[in-house]
């Protein structure tokens, strides 16, 4: 056996409760591993291993696996009677036999010898209070991101002299406002509500210096531009009575240069009542306009605009609680995502998470981290994160033609067992954002273009489209892909078709529990290296397929099956670039 290859531990997503009930162990194997036995029992009662008691747990076959590279990942749930557990794994492969215990590999002659202290793995208990829980809505919605000044422009004859006329074409700075703002969004309401989006994601709105916000002047203050507080609690009661929930952005890594503690640190120096709310070596030179490379004091990347927050100290965690409890508390606001969700501490999430779950205890926690980022969803802190090594493993499959189907199906299987399902469940899935070229702008491929949304509306976790992807909207990385939403072009012919396209996949979200379920396998019915195929499957084990064709042949599709949504595809052929979901 390849011992190596073996892996498991009694926390974080390799073994923990779904809820009260329902404990989750997963394994690690290398492919040599066959079949997997797990058994079971309650600590307490299933034999002692160092006495000379026998063994009374249960024994089961766990059947799910899912393939990674050069290893396999078995999973199963367990309902432990009275809450707490202990179990030791049985390894098959073609010719040996092998248990798997805490502390090492025993063979099963030194398995029955009697008196072996042998540690078995241990859940001690499932205490209620550790679970991780997160939103059940989450999974249930379609994101919209909007970032506001490019959105829609309610107000334009009080446009000021800084407004750029709005432009339907071409690109966009990042010097330059259009003047889009909350009554912009809150005229347009009515148009997401047709497409069928259930949440709105918007990029920052309180009072910033930059086009993008993201250089928070004023925590608590909606920035002018965009409107006020009035405008902020219609558009969110109105979204609400639409269905629609609104999420909000919060830069806590830093702020602004204009922000009035980095102010009064600027003017005091060491002797401000802030000069421990910031991360400053060089109190002479702080006010040099100049990048940070020279460490006078912590920033963003090494943008001078972005002083870093310091998010260890106490004072700064309670003034950021403080914020985010008035904002919901004002607008009732539904989820929050965290800016640069990485750099801020521990401690300040797991404060913030506390606080905030108590006043709402259904809001939406969201981080946004780039990769691996179990180490924030223990379940104190993010509820989930930007799902972007999802958004790269579809975009490199699609680029790479000497990418076989296999590598997709690794690299969907390494996103979906990074961490528990609580999280997988409510994973914001994305294609694109305001800091990524547009999913267009990638093959300017209408076709592929489907087929990747297709992907995003049927897999766990929950779809986001950027705003103008409803209708294509191509735009290379910042600043590009910020461009004006052209709403005067919206009732085109060619506009309208993609429109009833996106609602098509939308609707099929929403209607078909599959898609959203957190069940999937892979077969592999097609000879073709680069036919994607998967099926999801709800509780009662009813079941779609999605079918992609990335290869550059066409292929003769088998079985028979409703079809809920279908691309390049003839009813029997499915041509080059098609896409395929069938309820089967
Ligand atoms: C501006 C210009 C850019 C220029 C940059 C250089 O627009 O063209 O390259 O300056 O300094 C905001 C604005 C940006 C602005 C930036 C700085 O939206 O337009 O850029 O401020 O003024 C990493 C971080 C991640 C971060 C991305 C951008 O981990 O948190 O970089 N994303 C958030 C927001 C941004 C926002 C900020 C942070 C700052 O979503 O919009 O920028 O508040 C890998 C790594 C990731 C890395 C990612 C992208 O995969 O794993 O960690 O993300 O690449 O670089």
């Amino acid at each position: 056996m390849e011992f190596t290859g073996v892996y498991h531990k009694t926390s974080e997503q390799m073994s923990y409760p779904l809820d009260e009930d329902r404990l989750i162990v997963n394994i690690k194997t290398g492919y040599d591993v066959k079949q997997v036995f797990i058994h079971y029992g309650d600590p307490y009662e299933a034999g002692i291993l160092g006495g000379n008691e026998k063994w009374t747990g249960k024994r089961e076959e766990i059947i799910y696996k899912k393939r990674l590279p050069y290893q396999i990942w078995w999973t199963t749930t367990l309902l432990p009677a009275y809450k707490r557990c202990k179990y030791y794994f049985e390894l098959r492969t073609e010719e040996e036999v092998w248990y798997y215990f805490e502390d090492g590999f025993l063979t099963e002659e030194q398995l029955q010898m009697d008196g072996r202290m042998q540690q078995c793995f241990i859940v001690p208990w499932m205490n209620p209070a550790d679970i991780n829980r997160t939103p059940a809505w989450v999974n249930d919605t379609i994101w919209y991101q909007i970032f506001p000044d490019r959105f829609c422009n309610g107000t334009p004859e009080k446009n000021g002299n800084d407004i750029t006329p709005w432009r339907n074409h071409g690109t966009v700075t990042n010097q330059e406002k259009f003047g889009g703002n909350l009554e912009g969004i809150r005229q347009r309401l009515q148009y997401l509500q047709e497409l069928g989006i259930t949440g709105i994601y918007l990029n920052p709105i309180m009072e910033a210096e930059s086009n993008h916000k993201y250089d928070t002047t004023d925590y608590t203050k909606i920035d002018p531009a965009f409107g006020n507080e009035e405008m902020m609690k219609a558009l969110c009661r109105e979204a609400h009575e639409k269905g629609i929930r609104i999420m909000v952005d919060a830069v806590f890594n830093h702020c602004g240069r204009k922000f009035a503690p980095w102010m009064d640190v600027l003017e005091h120096g060491k002797d401000s009542r802030y000069a421990d709310w910031f991360m400053i070596e060089d109190w002479e030179e702080i006010g040099k306009r100049a990048d940070t490379r020279d460490r006078r004091f912590y920033s963003f990347a090494f943008a001078d605009t972005m002083p870093k927050l310091n998010t260890n100290n106490e004072e700064v965690i309670e003034y950021f609680c403080k914020v985010c409890e008035e904002w919901i508390q004002k607008f009732d606001i539904d989820g929050i995502r965290f800016d640069v969700g990485n750099e801020v501490s521990h401690r300040f999430l797991k404060r913030m998470r506390e606080h905030l779950k108590t006043i709402k205890p259904d809001i939406y926690l969201l981080g946004e981290i780039w990769h691996d980022a179990s180490q924030w969803l223990q379940g104190d802190e993010y509820d989930s994160v930007m799902n972007y090594p999802l958004l790269s493993g579809i975009h490199d499959f699609f680029l790479d033609k000497t990418m076989k189907k296999e590598e997709f199906e690794y690299m969907v299987n390494r996103c979906y067992t990074m961490y528990m399902q609580q999280n997988n469940d409510v994973l914001f899935n994305l294609l694109d954002s305001h800091d990524t070229e547009r999913l267009m702008n990638r093959f300017h491929n209408l076709d592929k273009f489907y087929q990747q949304l297709a992907i995003l509306f049927t897999l766990p976790g929950s779809p986001c489209i950027y705003y103008g992807t409803e209708i294509a909207m191509e735009g290379a990385h910042d600043p590009d892909c910020r461009r004006c939403m052209p709403w005067s072009e919206i009732e085109s012919k060619e506009n309208q078709e993609k429109i009833a396209m996106m609602r098509k996949l939308i609707m099929l979200r929403r209607n078909e529990e599959m898609c959203r379920s957190p069940h999937f396998h892979f077969p592999d019915t097609y000879k073709n290296d680069r036919c994607v195929e998967y099926i999801k499957l709800d509780e009662e084990g009813n079941k779609i397929e999605v079918l992609l064709n990335a290869s550059e042949e066409e292929i003769k599709v088998k079985g028979n099956g409703k079809i809920l949504f279908a691309r390049e595809f003839d009813g029997e052929i499915l041509g080059v670039n098609g896409t395929l979901i069938r309820r089967i």
